[in-house]
């Protein structure tokens, strides 16, 4: 199963110039050249122009352009075609099927960058990376699938690995000479490794909150009493009219949530339903969908109208909650409403856009404060995976210091450092179990 020869569309199906069809596996040329004709394998990683033919009907499909990889040296580090096609919906699907027709099979999804992760060309976090990449939409999150991608996370695991091994290295010189009192190892010595080794688990966990809203996008929450002019400020922070404005307040019942890129970083804006202590029964619900989207946002958005005093009740609702806040003062090209809180509001007008920049790059930094503090893009923890395993790697140092303190046989305390240097093997996926693999690999595209 994993050199079975598969091929796949690796463009998006539909009208194009041009589409790309990958074939790969132990066979790959073979079935390539039953397809395309003439075809050379010698010398390979040249592009050739040929013709692809049906091998049943020795029908013209396309005029291809078509370059070979040889086993090691290709994406996959199997044998591997690329083909050029013509793009729409047919040339590619019949060169595809011609490919099919030869003994190729329809490649799963992320099905070839899974086969470059089991022969050693890329390891688990670049993989992931790959499909980052593919997927993302706000610039920062270019920037670290890229950085992740040029293996900057994977570096940093390897160095928290090695530290690892060296402080193993230490404790078994320890365990050598048991008898000699101090021991050739100063134990200062192995308490600074230590030190140093929390320290840094420490350092590369605390990037996991915003590394993981980096990928998911950050829950902006948009609230206020009704009328305040929060669905008018939605649809220009999206740049689209996706939420219904009225001056009747309560126009919105239900929780709409769109994505958008404020400050170059990745939001998932959440209009609600103004909070309000009413008798209907539709709006009451739409309070309460608001309250559960404040109690899960990482920012929520207060809006109250410019020249405006907050009530006692806005006030008391304020200290509820828990997420970073950013007041905003709604209306501002309303003559004589141009009073604020400069120091600590944000006055936007969605008639005019006056302040929406500002407004942008202050969720930018509310949300992402350390990413859009750091200029130069440090790796950081983007998945659930990660934090799970560091986490783990962290306890069981925790453990291994635990255990010395207590005095225990050093070869017991030993074994919680190699269960650390197995968590840290998991997240750069040195062995990694099936199970694993199908998560990681089930939301790729097919064609990577
Ligand atoms: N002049 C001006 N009017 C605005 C602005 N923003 C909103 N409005 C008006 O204020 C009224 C209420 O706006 P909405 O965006 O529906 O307010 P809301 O907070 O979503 O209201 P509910 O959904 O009922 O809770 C509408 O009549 C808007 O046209 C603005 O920036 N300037
Ligand atoms: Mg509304």
């Amino acid at each position: 199963m994993l050199s079975d020869v598969i091929a796949a569309l690796a463009t998006p199906a539909g009208r194009s110039a041009l589409a790309l069809i990958r074939v790969s596996g132990e066979g790959a040329h073979t079935v390539a050249g039953t397809v395309l004709s003439p075809f050379q394998r010698e010398p390979p990683r040249m592009a050739r122009r040929t013709r692809a033919i049906n091998p049943q009907t020795k029908e013209l499909l396309d005029e291809v352009l078509y370059t070979v990889f040889a086993a090691p040296a290709s994406y996959t580090g199997q044998d591997l075609v690329e083909i050029g096609v013509h793009g729409g919906l047919l040339a590619p699907a019949e060169v595809l099927g011609a490919l099919f027709a030869a003994g190729a099979r329809q490649a799963l999804p992320g099905e070839f960058t899974r086969r470059a992760l089991l022969n050693g060309k890329v390891d688990l976090l670049q993989a992931e990376a790959t499909a980052d990449l593919i997927d993302a939409s706000a610039p920062a999150q270019r920037r670290a699938a890229i950085n992740q991608l040029d293996r900057g996370l994977s570096q940093r695991i390897d160095a928290l690995r090695d530290r690892v091994l060296a402080l193993e290295a230490l404790v078994s010189y320890e365990i050598d000479f048991p008898e000699e009192d101090s021991g050739p190892v100063p134990p200062e010595r192995i308490g600074a490794a230590l030190d140093e080794l929390r320290a840094a688990l420490e350092l590369i966990l605390r990037t996991a909150g915003e590394g993981e809203r980096l990928r998911d996008g950050a829950l902006c929450v948009i609230a206020g009493i009704p009328n305040a002019g929060k669905s008018s400020l939605f649809n220009a922070l999206l740049g689209v009219d996706r939420a219904i404005v009225t001056e009747i307040a309560g126009t919105t019942r239900d929780a709409i949530e769109a994505p958008a890129t404020c400050g170059g970083f990745p939001f998932r804006l959440i209009d609600t339903a103004g909070l309000t202590q009413s008798g209907d029964q539709v709006e009451r619900l739409g309070v309460e969908v608001s309250r559960r989207y404040l109690a899960a946002a990482d920012v929520v958005l207060y809006c109250a109208e410019a020249g405006r005093e907050m009530d006692d009740e806005e006030r008391r609702f304020l200290e509820t909650v828990a997420a970073p806040l950013v007041i905003v003062r709604t209306k501002i090209d309303r003559t004589g409403e141009r009073r604020w809180d400069r120091q600590r509001e944000v006055g936007v007008s969605a008639l005019t856009g006056e302040g929406l920049a500002e407004l942008r790059e202050e969720l930018a930094r509310v949300a992402f404060t350390r990413l859009s503090c750091s200029a130069d893009v440090e790796p950081v923890v983007t998945r659930e995976r990660h934090r799970v395993a560091l986490s783990r790697a962290l306890e069981e140092v925790n453990a291994f210091g635990v255990a010395r303190e207590r005095g225990l046989e050093g070869a017991v305390a030993a074994t919680h450092l190699r269960a650390a240097v197995t968590a840290l093997e998991d997240v750069i996926g040195l062995v990694t179990t099936d199970d694993v693999l199908d998560s990681v690999f089930s939301t790729f595209c097919i064609g990577k």
